[in-house]
């Protein structure tokens, strides 16, 4: 393996070049050149098929040729063409060469323009220097890795969302709708009331924009479904016969199960996957891991999109009716047919597997459901999730207070944060998330 010296001192001047497209068998490679010497190097190596170098006198043309190296050996043929600053990705001069795929091509058209002055690109460094030369903004570099990361359709075209300026614009109409609520108060102010509508309609804008994020993240971090009740009432033997193992410890101590036990589960009818929890009963708690134990299992019931709740209590006490306000979708489930009949509830048993298979089927169904209603955010990250949830905590400052500039500020304030305002080290955290070529 040959290894190039980094010729340059200033990094930021040198001319970088990277593959950028995956490595293996493949129709077509790209290569991609950035920087002051593009067009120079391009000249250097690029010639017709009688070795007659080819001058690129058309920027933004395609152009058809050879790659030859410094022994001016042919090495592939090529489409070409060349960007001039300010008007490319970067916003530097840059350069593309379509190779031929494969393992061998571009890996010798990239040693080639190493040789000839380049540096080798570092992770995210094309769209590092693109928000450098302001060619993007924070919003659409962090669009750009989440589209590239994508492995299902709402987070993509949440992406793609964003990558059209539908957060800009977001953002862009909070401002203007605040700088005129103000200016209204001043000059308006019997009109109060309306003018709070209109705030009041930002802040809930927000909060569904937000609960679409929650939504995406479920997605993201795989389904997650606790089962969830009292203790004693058999939770630990339910997760047990649903995962068809003997995984969970049942046991009728009241409090046997304190970690969650979780296991994956695939669901090949409706192809979706979800994690099944067992969690800690809820009790009045004695002993200080019981506590911490419930605070677990609290904090599961909160975050999660749907919980099982076993109960096998004709009448429901006050810390069974907690569990069901405290979640966001319940499936009630129980043991019992009187109790199930009585509260409409799915009835299982032991004793007849098919019963299990039907609640199988039902918390798969529901999922699907579930998925196939959730809406693409412009929020895609927790940056930006933190920011709106800031900016909603001013908003309603505002809505309150009686000296509207001060809370107008702060709205201000933070929605430079969330828009962008932000130092050298912070992008480049971003960035770096990026491939080498990107
Ligand atoms: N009769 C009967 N007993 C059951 C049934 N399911 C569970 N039990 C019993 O109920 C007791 C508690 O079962 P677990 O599954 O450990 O209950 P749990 O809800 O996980 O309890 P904690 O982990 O303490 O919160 C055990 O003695 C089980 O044998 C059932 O269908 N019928
Ligand atoms: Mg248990």
């Amino acid at each position: 393996m040959q290894i190039y010296p980094v010729e340059s001192v200033d990094q930021n001047n040198d001319t970088i070049a990277a593959i950028s497209t995956p490595s293996g068998i493949g129709g077509i490679g790209i290569i991609r050149i950035s920087g002051n010497k593009s067009y120079s190097i391009l000249n250097k190596i690029f010639v017709n098929n009688k070795k007659e170098h080819i001058y690129i006198d058309n920027e933004r043309m395609v152009f058809h040729g050879w790659i030859i190296d410094t022994n001016s050996e042919f090495i592939d043929e090529v489409l070409c063409f060349y960007m001039k600053a300010p008007r490319s990705y970067t916003g530097e001069d840059m350069v593309e060469i379509q190779c031929h795929g494969g393992n061998i091509s571009c890996k010798q058209i990239l040693s080639i323009t190493i040789q000839q002055g380049c540096r080798l690109a570092e992770k995210g460094e094309f769209i590092y220097r693109a928000y450098q030369n302001k060619k993007v903004t924070l919003d659409k570099v962090e669009a750009t890795l989440q589209l590239i990361n994508a492995d299902n359709n709402i987070e993509y075209f949440s992406a793609v969302d964003v990558m059209s300026g539908k957060y800009a614009k977001f953002i862009e109409n909070i401002f203007i709708n605040v700088a005129d609520y103000t200016m209204n108060i001043r000059l308006y102010p019997d009109n109060f009331l309306e003018k709070n509508n209109i705030i009041q309609m930002i802040i809930n804008e927000i909060n569904m924009e937000l609960k679409k994020y929650d939504d995406i993240c479920y997605l993201r971090n795989g389904y997650t479904i606790p089962i969830v009740g009292k203790t004693n009432v058999g939770k630990s033997q339910l997760f047990n016969l649903l995962i068809g193992e003997e995984k969970a410890i049942v046991c009728d101590e009241s409090g046997t199960t304190r970690d969650p036990v979780e296991t994956k589960i695939y669901d090949l009818n409706y192809n979706i996957q979800y994690k099944l929890i067992d969690t800690a009963g809820i009790t009045q708690s004695v002993s200080k891991a019981e506590k911490l134990a419930i605070k677990k299992t609290k904090e599961l019931i909160r975050n999660s999109p749907m919980v099982i709740f076993l109960t096998n209590h004709l009448e429901l006490d006050n810390i069974e009716k907690d569990i069901i306000k405290l979640s966001q979708n319940h499936m009630g489930v129980s043991f019992k047919k009187e109790v199930a009949e009585k509260h409409v509830y799915q009835f299982v048993s032991k004793n007849n597997l098919n019963t299990i298979e039907y609640l199988k089927n039902k918390i798969a169904l529901i999922i699907e459901q579930q998925m196939n209603s959730y809406q693409t955010s412009i929020i895609i990250n927790e940056r930006q999730r933190k920011g709106f949830v800031k900016l909603n905590k001013s908003l309603t400052h505002l809505l309150n207070n009686n000296i509207p500039n001060i809370a107008l500020k702060d709205c201000k304030h933070t929605i430079n944060i969330i828009n962008d305002i932000k130092t050298i080290e912070n992008i480049q955290d971003v960035t770096k998330q990026f491939c080498v070529g990107k």
